[in-house]
């Protein structure tokens, strides 16, 4: 019944989310105040700018111009530096098999990602041509959870919203696929992706037979 896949990256496809967390919590420590696990769990899927808005909001600063858009760079800098290295053995486990799976049997699969970084990290796994379309936090005027990514990423594929499937691992991720009216698949805690049609811990957890079940060519 459904034709195409949208995967989104960080938390995904690779496990950046962890390196997100800890970039954006040295920043905050240097402010002089923490995040928690919990709060971190609001950022995932976050645009760069929405996060450090949210961050700085919990720490009660005000920050100029100026220093906002520094602050986004040293995060950026900080981030790449704990990503760089990155290769096709970084892909999360199970992830290889699926897309595997969906390129021999033709189902296309396209990125849908708040990441401004999506290309490069995509281009590091190895698995960047295998995508029909990609995504990413340059296309898009509107953060996750509006569904502007995903529906950029269905007319990319040409395939209708209602026939997409959505690969998520964040709350505003799950809540975007929603309003695009695409089916969601939230890979993680069942209590944080309770809104999600399918939840799986992980990648190892899906098997092949469920997503032959949903999809058909
Ligand atoms: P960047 P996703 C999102 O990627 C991350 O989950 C989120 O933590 C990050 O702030 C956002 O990308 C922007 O990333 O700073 O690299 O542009 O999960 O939508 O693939
Ligand atoms: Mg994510």
């Amino acid at each position: 019944e459904y034709r195409g896949i949208i995967f989104d990256l960080d938390g995904v496809i690779v496990d950046t989310a962890k390196f997100h967390y800890l970039a954006w919590r040295k920043l905050a420590n240097d402010l002089g105040f923490d995040i928690s696990l919990e709060q971190n769990e609001q950022l995932k899927g976050v645009s760069r700018v929405h996060s450090l808005e949210q961050i700085l909001g919990w720490g009660d600063k005000t920050v100029s111009k100026p220093d906002f858009e520094a602050l986004m760079v040293t995060k950026n800098e900080d981030y790449l530096a704990r990503i760089s290295g990155m290769s096709e053995e970084d892909l999360l486990p199970g992830v290889k098999k699926v897309l595997d799976f969906l390129t021999e049997n033709g189902i296309p699969f396209s990125l849908g990602s708040a990441s401004k970084n999506a290309r490069p990290i995509l281009k590091s796994l190895n698995i960047y041509d295998r995508f029909a379309a990609i995504v990413d936090g340059n296309d898009v005027q509107k953060a996750k959870p509006d569904p502007e990514v995903f529906l950029i990423a269905s007319e990319k594929l040409s395939i209708k919203p209602e026939k997409c499937i959505v690969f998520e691992d964040s709350v505003a991720g799950i809540e975007a696929a929603r309003r695009a009216k695409m089916l969601s698949v939230g890979i993680g805690e069942q209590e944080v992706l309770k809104d999600a049609d399918h939840i799986f811990a992980d990648f190892t957890q899906i098997e092949i037979d469920f997503i032959k079940k949903i999809v058909t060519k």
